[in-house]
Parts: structure tokens; C-alpha cells; sequence
């Protein structure tokens, strides 16, 4: 209703004053026809917005600078029907506009931007902020006033203490599990997103994410590699010696190391693929060196609860082959960047990696079945890629021929999101066969050099497959079709990682601008006009789906800071009533809001987060 009565007293303002006032809107935060990123552009870089206007001719459009001198003028490119937001559209290209600066506007026919700016590097603060959201996501530990942007947004340690036993009872679909003769203290880590679980398997991915992107500027060698040099982000460790990626990344290593059952232990659990209906059949096996699954509340807490308010009783999950995987995967990159850094948590890294994937390959076939109360899934039942991962993250990390051996007979070697003998996929938390190639394409290893050049091909026709998604989109986003899933902003921001990476492999400059465009959506190139960040642009995000973040629930919580990434618009699992009230309303990207109760649209997660960090970190290291 009040976007309504804004509108209308735009349009009248507009008609009154007519000729003399041609500033479209009252209001710099009402949507825009002219869609652009709200962050800014490169100086050098390609500029690019989308305007939503129906008309079938080109339109004029010119940039004009702060002065209202202009720096540049053109025609539109018709883009027509657009798929995945079912609006006309038309594309805009002015990157010969180079000069730094801010209040540039782009007008386009009769529509005009809202002021933006130029700038070397648009995207540097974003990285930081964007790797605050895991400090600030921290379990067991208190969120110091001295490192947050706002005091409303310290808080007391969740979970300060975490000793927990297996959950034993009769589940949502009638097993009945009978609980273990132990506890283990799994305290630290990050919360997962919105909840307080947190699930080995995505903790995993986010983590080697992080670490990857450290990876990857170090083999670069370029300003990247100083970017989180101890003291540039603002964390407790700061001050200590070791580079603050890699100290946020430690902390939910040491989590994850404690997900990791003792030798010795019997467990009855599920094993194999069984009826997604009914009681599970349980089969009592040696679970030494897995790792639960995951850890959370019995039962799901209401929204807003603080974490240090948190009264549920926490229980570990059943253990899986796909955690225990993730984890084995997740020591071996942890073991071969500490081993010059802090030899002894390597070794501890390297023991964990090795008797994890021992005992993945015992048990090949543990599933995590999604019928608990209180926390999510993340069950997958099929973990050939995780195989094929923890197997190239262990042969990167020991350089021993046995895991080439096993890494030869995977489907999955060298292969690319698109190509090799078997494809591997987009990187996702139930997809992680890209994450093992990205690996062995990028760290130094006695990889054949024939083979890395194959899997750095595969990557790269990955990366070219993306890039012409996003040539066929009116937004120039690298995710084509209509489909959107749950965390879409994550997945398409997981696509410009391998991009980058393609960027870095091969030098060409149309991988780096697939990046940039995958950005350019995110913070604002879109059909909502929204900036999917917190903190960043014109219209961010503001009430994600969080229990301390909470602020659109209850006055008393904080909003979020700076630098969180909404999971984004999402058509195939419209779970929540936000969600199910648009749904037959709305297209692939216009399936949002910005709700703190739409958890399946506007929820914030570590594995969204971390590639926010890794493209932010790689376009800002030039
Ligand atoms: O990101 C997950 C998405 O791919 C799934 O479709 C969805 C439903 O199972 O769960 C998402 O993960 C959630 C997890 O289960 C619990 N914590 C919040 C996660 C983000 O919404």
C-alpha cells in the first residue's frame, strides 16, 4: 500500500511540475526500469545495465556525469522477451565511460538511473564485509562489540558449551534409533544460516570454499595474495601471525574435526538406498572415523531466538558417508595450506583426512535421511563425487600415487561442470565432484601435466557454458532457463567461482567479465531491482531469514550487517507461505522477498556467503 501511494504522488509531482522536473521517482529506494549494479563498476570494466521497457526499437540512451556533462551516448540493443524474469527487456553497453567517479546516471529513452559510481575497486570493502558474515555466524563464542560494525550486533556466545549425544527415539517417519553410549563435545563452528544447526556436509564446502579462494590467490601471486593478511579483517585472531581467511576457515575446521566419531564405536544406522517413506531398516557397523552428519536442536527454536537463548537440547545426527567424505576432503586442503603455518594442526588436518575417507570407504553407503525435527536435511544418496573430492584433495595434499590410481577410475576425473567422461556439475553442497577438479587443476601436485591441462579445459568449457547462458539473458546472468532453486544467488555465484578460475587458467578477459556480470545481478542487474546484500546499494536486502538478525520480528534484535547474501529467488521449492503466496504469481527471478519469514527465498547461508567472499576477493586482486 505505501509503494502504491509513493508511486502515485511520484506521477504527480511529475505531471504538476511537467517539463520543468524529470527526475522520475520520489524516492531513491522505489524500483527503477533501469537495472544496474548498485555497487558500482570497475573503471576499466564492462559496464552493463538492463532496462525493462517493451518497446521493439532501440532506444537512446547517453551517461552523463555528475555535472550532467556527457560522457557517452549510444543506442539500446533489443533484447526482447526475457525468459527467466518474463519481462521485455533492453541491454545498455557503456564501458568506454572510464573516468573514477561518483552520481553518474544512465538515461534510456525516457527512464533514468539512479546515480552510481565508478570506481578501481568497486568491490573492495565487500569482501570483508562478506567474510564478517562467518565471525558474526560463529557458535561458542562471544560476538565482541570490538568486531562488529554496530553494538547491537555483539552478542553473548551460543552454544558456549556443546556436548552432545546421539539423538535416540522415534523420528518423524516411525525409526526408531536408539542413541549412542557416548557424547562428543562438537562446540565452535559456524551456524548454518538462519538456524543454529550446524551440518558437516555444508560446513564442508563453505570452508573448502574459503580455503580455495586462498589457494587460489596464492597461486596467483598478485594483491590477492595480501588481502586478509593477519590485521585486514576484523576478527579476534587478528594480531596472531596467520592470514585472517585462514583463521576464520580454522574455526569451523576444528568443528568439523570434532564431528568425527571415535575408533571403536558401533553404531546402528541405515545403510544403503532405502524407501523414502516408513521406518528406516538400521544395521549395526563400525562407524570409527565417520562424522555425524550433523548437530542441532531437537526441535526447530521460534524466530527471533538469540543463540545464547537457545534452551532446546542438541543431539548429533546419524553419521554419513557424504559428512564423513566432507570432512576427509576438508582436512586434506586443511593439512597441505597449515603445514608451513602450524605443522601440528596439519597433522592433526592430515590424521582426521585419512582416517575419514578409511572409513568412507568402509562405509560407502550411509545416507542422511531428512526426518528429524529442528534442523535441515542436506541428505544425498548419492556421494560418488564426494568420493571423487575427498580423492583429489587427498592426492593434492600427499602427492601419493595411490590416490591417482583411485582418482583414475572415478567418472568424474578431469572432468568439467559440462564436459569430461562424466560431467561433474555445477558446485553445490549435493554436487562437489567440480570442487575435487577445481583442486587438481589449480594446487600444485605431481598431476600429470597432460592432465591438468584436460582438467583446466574442462573447467574453462564449463566457465564458456555459463558465459553464454548469460548472453541469453536479459540480465546477463550466467544461470539460464526459468528455474530457480532454493539459494540461487549461491549457485550462481558458485558458477562465477569457475569462472574466475577459468579467467586464471587461461587469461581471457571474458571469463573475468562473467564474473563481473554474475556480480552485477546479485548486487542489483536484476528484474527486482534489488541488491541481494545486506548493507550494500540503493535497495539491499534487509530482513533475512534469521534468528538474531531478527529485527523485522522483534524491534529488540538487530538488522543484519553489511555483506550477508540472500539465498535469492527460488521457484522449485517455494516451501514457505511467503513463497507459496507468490507462487503462479511470479517468474524464476522475480520468485523473492524480502521477508524474515520466507526461509526458502531469503535466508542467509555460509555456503551462499563464501562465494560472495571468493568473487568479491578475486575481482578486487588487480
Ligand atoms: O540450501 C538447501 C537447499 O538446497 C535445500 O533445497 C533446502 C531444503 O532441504 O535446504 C537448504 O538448506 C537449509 C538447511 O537444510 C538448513 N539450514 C538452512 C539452509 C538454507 O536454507
Amino acid at each position: 500500500m505505501k509503494l502504491k501511494t509513493g508511486l502515485l504522488a511520484a506521477a504527480a509531482v511529475t505531471t504538476i511540475l511537467g517539463a520543468m522536473w524529470v527526475a522520475p521517482a520520489a524516492h531513491a529506494d522505489d524500483i527503477q526500469a533501469v537495472r544496474m549494479s548498485q555497487v558500482g563498476f570497475e573503471t576499466q570494466g564492462p559496464k552493463t545495465a538492463t532496462v525493462a521497457d517493451a518497446s521493439r526499437r532501440p532506444l537512446p540512451w547517453r551517461v552523463v556525469d555528475a555535472s550532467g556533462r556527457e560522457m557517452a551516448a549510444g543506442e539500446s540493443v533489443v533484447f526482447g522477451a526475457d525468459a527467466a524474469s518474463d519481462q521485455p527487456v533492453h541491454t545498455v553497453l557503456f564501458s568506454q565511460v572510464q573516468t573514477p567517479g561518483e552520481g553518474y546516471r544512465l538515461i534510456v529513452g525516457a527512464h533514468e538511473s539512479r546515480p552510481f559510481r565508478i570506481a578501481d575497486h568497486p568491490h573492495r570493502s565487500l569482501q570483508y564485509d562478506a567474510l564478517a558474515y562467518f565471525y558474526q555466524n560463529r557458535a561458542g563464542i562471544e560476538i565482541s562489540a570490538d568486531h562488529v560494525a554496530r553494538p547491537d550486533l555483539a552478542r553473548p556466545a551460543g552454544h558456549a558449551q556443546e556436548t552432545a549425544t546421539c539423538f535416540s527415539g522415534t523420528d518423524k517417519a516411525g525409526t526408531t534409533w536408539p542413541g549412542c553410549d557416548y557424547s562428543l563435545d562438537v562446540h565452535g563452528g559456524w551456524y548454518d544460516a538462519g538456524d543454529h544447526g550446524k551440518y558437516v556436509v555444508n560446513g564442508g564446502i563453505a570452508t573448502w570454499m574459503l580455503l580455495n579462494a586462498y589457494e587460489r590467490a596464492q597461486a596467483k601471486g598478485g594483491p590477492g595474495a595480501a588481502a586478509f593478511a593477519d590485521g585486514k579483517a576484523d576478527i579476534p585472531e587478528a594480531g596472531n601471525g596467520v592470514d585472517d581467511l585462514l583463521d576464520e576457515a580454522r574455526y569451523e575446521i576444528e568443528f568439523l574435526l570434532r564431528m568425527q566419531i571415535p575408533d571403536g564405536v558401533t553404531l546402528a544406522v541405515p545403510v544403503g538406498v532405502q524407501s523414502a517413506e516408513g521406518p528406516l531398516t538400521l544395521t549395526p557397523i563400525d562407524v570409527g572415523g565417520m562424522a555425524h552428519h550433523k548437530v542441532h536442536d531437537a526441535r526447530w527454536t521460534p524466530l527471533p531466538t538469540a543463540p545464547a537463548d537457545d534452551r532446546e537440547t542438541r543431539y548429533l545426527y546419524p553419521p554419513s558417508t557424504a559428512a564423513t567424505l566432507n570432512l576427509a576432503a576438508v582436512g586434506a586442503q586443511c593439512a597441505r595450506i597449515w603445514r608451513t603455518i602450524d605443522v601440528d594442526f596439519a597433522r592433526r588436518c592430515a590424521a582426521a583426512s585419512q582416517r575419514a575417507y578409511r572409513a568412507a570407504l568402509r562405509n560407502r553407503e550411509v545416507f542422511a535421511w531428512d526426518r528429524f525435527e529442528g534442523g535441515g536435511g542436506y541428505g544425498d544418496t548419492d556421494v560418488s563425487d564426494e568420493f571423487y573430492w575427498a580423492t583429489a584433495e587427498l592426492y593434492a595434499a600427499t602427492g601419493a600415487e595411490a590416490y591417482l590410481t583411485a582418482l583414475k577410475t572415478s567418472p568424474y576425473y578431469l572432468g568439467g561442470p559440462r564436459s569430461g567422461a562424466t560431467a561433474t556439475g555445477d558446485p553445490g553442497w549435493a554436487s562437489v565432484a567440480s570442487l575435487g577438479s577445481m583442486t587438481l587443476a589449480l594446487v600444485p601436485s605431481p598431476l600429470p601435466d597432460a592432465d591438468r591441462a584436460r582438467v583446466r579445459a574442462n573447467l574453462a568449457a564449463g566457465a564458456r557454458a555459463y558465459l553464454e547462458e548469460g548472453w541469453a539473458s536479459g540480465y546477463g546472468v550466467p544461470f539460464g532457463g526459468a528455474q530457480y532453486p532454493w539459494g540461487s544467488n549461491g549457485a550462481i555465484l558458485s558458477r562465477a567461482v569457475v569462472m574466475g578460475l577459468a579467467f586464471d587458467f587461461t587469461g581471457e578477459w571474458e571469463y573475468r567479465n562473467g564474473v563481473i556480470q554474475a556480480l552485477d545481478y546479485v548486487l542489483g542487474r536484476n528484474p527486482l531491482d534489488q541488491s541481494y546484500v545486506s548493507g550494500y546499494g540503493d535497495r539491499p536486502m534487509r530482513n533475512p531469514h534469521h534468528r538474531f538478525w531478527a529485527h523485522a520480528a522483534d524491534p529488540a534484535y538487530p538488522t543484519p550487517p553489511a555483506g550477508a547474501l540472500s539465498g535469492g529467488p527460488n521457484n522449485q521449492a517455494m516451501a514457505d507461505e511467503v513463497a507459496q503466496g507468490l507462487s503462479g504469481h511470479c517468474r524464476a527471478q522475480t520468485c523473492w522477498a524480502d521477508d524474515i519469514g520466507a526461509y526458502s527465498l531469503n535466508e542467509v547461508a555460509i555456503n551462499w556467503n563464501a562465494p560472495l567472499v571468493w568473487t568479491a576477493a578475486f575481482l578486487d586482486d588487480h
